[in-house]
């Protein structure tokens, strides 16, 4: 038996995990009690691992579909004829005809972070898609605007608040996202236990609030004129102060302009609260000494996301809780992925048939179905999916599917032949995490207090397996066009590249980062070397003031009241008037649960043991109104498509209010996941709408989608 240490990568939260081995198979997954961030936690997810490492469902050979049957091909053969049906596409149609997509594993795989990007550029395509617009892009978008970087996302100070708002999260189901917090319920609690407060702000009664000091309930799609009403409050009591912000902000007037028009009396029914408590949510806020709002992804997908999520960050900084310990702070990782990435870039082109604005090299993946589908110069006529499964992803992926059936051609990077990828034709799957080494160069990027940890590989691949980096090498120098000198330099180029690997780039990312080596004092800094020797992650200590000096703005200021956002404001208050809920009609939102991830982890029988998960929740009142008992089939309809769901009659959820979880759905034909089909619930993107979007972000807006719930035969 051997023991090893490795991070988890199913979710943010990056714990620590000790794993025990046997011959070929994984015996014990625990908590890693010297992780210094982790510091034991574990979720029920990690042993998931295990059955993923062990699935037979799990792909290990590059497969040709012919027909309805698949054929194990070899890679060599597998790669080239990728590349050649791609460029092939391109040559006929032009570069735009040939689109990608990768999906949030992505994140947690760092040789594909790295080996990934390459390909995507060499392929020239605007039709480049991802999670980002499914899930952070107006986080990201406030953040490019207001601090000059895409990705310079302020983290709650969670061990040092005294006050945390949260909107639109469930951190205690999901375990925090953009703020990696192992634990978060220990951690949650430890506010409280140091006399500070939690307020939950969801329209339901999530796992989060039943640990909250309190919850309201808010109507979906509400944040930012809740947001707007709290602002007016603090500027009418004269409760602002900006604190470390103050001499850095320009905007301030602006901002105060904006609030004016919004007192809470004004926004009261369109969020569900009343003025009087909002009122003193503002008064409490701004009174508690280091507080932070958090908004995730109940206040970034919906109809004002980019509003929402600037808004959050301006009660932060007018509060004086920017950048101050125990507010929200900025990360200082030992990759520096910020001066390592693009600053990020918004609307220079859009999308070919509605017109939405690409961000970041990127477009709205609400806009992918119908690149496919409305014929024309630029069309989308083939597909590279990596990561993920935007038929239960993505709004009406109904719409979707159809597309991909008429594509000339698909290729699928992924473990499972699952509601996506079996439309591919050829399926390229690489190793599973315990096969690779890891590195998390996103989420240290997000974590409540800077850690650097590294993970060995611990089982070696299958013989000629491949990793996701070496996949997207490969591709990369196959598809390079030009004279042969070209091509046989992108070779050259590529095995160079190959050589070093993920880990020689981490190790050239750390020296230059900010505790590698220095010329003077001469220092070697912290490399690859280090975090081997230290299996259980080395402690960087917890997040520092760093503004000004950290921005990214041109002029290193910080920028309150952006222009584009302003401006949009407008939008939101002309759906003020006219937004009430049609009679009948309820407000459909998402659901995330601890023992399954997104559309995928399924397969693996202890995770969906017990009671089903993919139900429709509904308040008392509306589900006596439609006849519904707990149990009963509901039939739930939308715009765009219907399915049929059993119910949970919980008053947890707000009156007028519905909750289906998304990443279900596993009964479509043609996938080869054995135990995800025998639970296969329906997929609640089979009602969201892809023409719902924050229109300015172009954002898939999930909350608040307008359904009708009847009772089903
Ligand atoms: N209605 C609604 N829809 C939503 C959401 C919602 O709240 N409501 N949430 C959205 C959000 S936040 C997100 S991030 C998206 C996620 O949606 P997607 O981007 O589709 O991501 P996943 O569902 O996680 O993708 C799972 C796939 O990734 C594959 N995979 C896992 N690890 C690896 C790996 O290392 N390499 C490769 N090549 N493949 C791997 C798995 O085999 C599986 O097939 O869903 C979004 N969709
Ligand atoms: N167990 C598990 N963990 C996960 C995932 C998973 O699928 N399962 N997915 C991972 C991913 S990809 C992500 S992005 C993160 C997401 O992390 P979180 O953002 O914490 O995820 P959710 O649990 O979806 O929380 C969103 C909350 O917003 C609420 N909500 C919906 N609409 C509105 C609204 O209009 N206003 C307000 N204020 N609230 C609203 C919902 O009721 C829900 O409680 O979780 C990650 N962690
Ligand atoms: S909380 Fe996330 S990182 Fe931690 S064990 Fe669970 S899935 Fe893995
Ligand atoms: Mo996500």
């Amino acid at each position: 038996m051997t023991t090893h240490t490795r991070t988890c990568t199913l979710c943010e939260a990056m714990c620590g995990l000790v794993l025990e081995i046997e011959a070929d198979g994984v015996t014990t997954i625990r908590g890693d009690q010297d992780d210094p961030l982790s510091r034991g936690h574990v979720c029920p997810k990690a042993v998931g691992l295990k059955d993923l490492h062990e699935d037979p469902d799990r792909l290990r050979r590059p497969l040709r579909r012919e027909g309805s049957a698949w054929r194990e091909i070899s890679w060599d053969e597998a790669l080239a004829e990728t590349a050649a049906r791609l460029r092939a596409v391109q040559d006929a149609h032009g570069r735009d005809a040939v689109a990608i997509y990768q999906g949030n594993p992505t994140v947690h795989n760092y040789g594909s972070m790295l080996f990934a990007p390459p390909f995507a550029r060499a392929l020239r395509s605007k039709n480049t898609y991802s999670a980002t617009s499914v899930d952070q892009l107006p986080h990201m978008l406030a953040a490019h605007l207001m601090f000059g970087h895409q990705l310079m996302l302020p983290v709650p100070d969670l061990d040092r608040t005294r006050f945390l708002l949260v909107l639109g999260a469930n951190p205690v189901v999901s375990n925090g996202s953009l703020m990696t917090a192992p634990d978060v319920r220990r951690r949650l609690e430890a506010i409280r236990g140091r006399g500070g407060r939690v307020v939950v702000v969801d329209p339901r009664r999530t796992e989060t609030a039943a640990i909250a000091d309190a919850h309201h309930f808010v109507r979906p799609g509400g944040d930012a004129y809740l947001l707007l009403g709290m602002l007016h409050t603090l500027f009418a009591e004269g409760r602002v102060a900006l604190g470390p912000c103050e001499g850095l902000t320009d905007g301030l007037g602006d901002v105060r302009r904006v609030v004016e028009r919004f007192p809470p009396e004004r926004v009261a029914a369109r969020t569900g609260m009343g003025a009087e408590t909002i009122r003193a949510l503002a008064r409490d806020f701004a009174s508690a000494g280091p507080a932070v709002a958090y908004g995730r992804v109940g206040t970034s997908t919906q109809e004002f996301g980019a509003l929402a999520c600037w808004l959050v960050t301006v009660l932060n900084v007018v509060t004086g809780n920017l950048d101050r310990e125990g507010g929200a702070m900025f990360t200082r990782p030992a990759v520096d992925v910020l001066k390592q990435t693009g600053r990020g870039h918004f609307g220079r082109w859009k999308s070919r048939v509605r017109g939405l604005p690409e961000f970041g090299g990127e477009l709205p993946v609400a806009a992918m179905a119908e690149e496919m589908d409305t014929p024309g110069e630029g069309q989308i006529r083939a597909l590279v999916t990596s990561a993920g499964n935007p038929v239960l992803s993505t709004p009406n992926g109904a719409r979707l599917e159809r597309a991909l059936a008429g594509l000339d051609f698909m290729v699928s990077v992924d473990l499972y032949l699952n509601e996506t990828t079996r439309f591919a034709h050829v399926l390229l799957p690489p190793t599973g995490p315990l096969e690779h080494d890891h590195y998390d160069l996103a989420f240290h990027a997000l974590a409540i207090r800077n850690t650097a940890r590294y993970s060995e590989a611990i089982f070696e691949p299958a013989e000629g397996a491949r990793h996701d980096w070496q996949i997207w090498n490969e591709l990369t120098w196959r598809m390079a066009r030009g004279s042969r000198v070209d091509r046989v330099r992108a070779r050259v180029r590529a095995a160079a590249l190959a050589r070093l690997g993920p880990s020689g780039l981490l190790e050239a990312g750390l020296r230059v980062g900010p505790h590698g080596a220095r010329a003077y004092p001469p220092r070697l800094g912290l490399g690859v070397r280090d975090l081997r020797g230290a299996p259980h992650g080395i402690d960087l200590g917890p997040l520092e003031p760093c503004l000004p000096g950290r921005l990214f703005t041109r002029d290193r200021r910080l920028a309150l009241a952006p222009a584009l956002l302003v401006g949009d404001v407008a939008r939101l208050e002309a759906r003020l008037e006219g937004d009430a809920p049609a009679p009948g009609g309820l407000d459909l939102i998402g659901r995330r649960e601890l023992r399954s991830n997104n559309s995928w982890m399924h397969n693996s029988a202890r995770l969906v043991k017990g009671p089903a998960r993919c139900t429709l929740r509904i308040h008392p009142a509306d589900a006596a109104a439609r006849g519904l008992r707990d149990g009963a089939r509901a039939r739930v309809t939308s715009r765009v498509g219907a399915v049929v769901a059993p119910v949970e009659v919980s008053d947890e959820m707000m009156p007028g209010v519905v909750s289906l979880p998304h990443g279900w759905g596993h009964g479509r034909p043609g996938v080869r996941l054995e135990i995800a089909a025998a639970h296969p619930g329906v997929s609640v993107n089979d009602l969201t709408d892809e023409q719902a979007v924050d229109a300015l972000s172009g954002n898939a807006a999930f909350s608040g989608v307008r359904v009708e719930v009847a009772a089903e035969p």
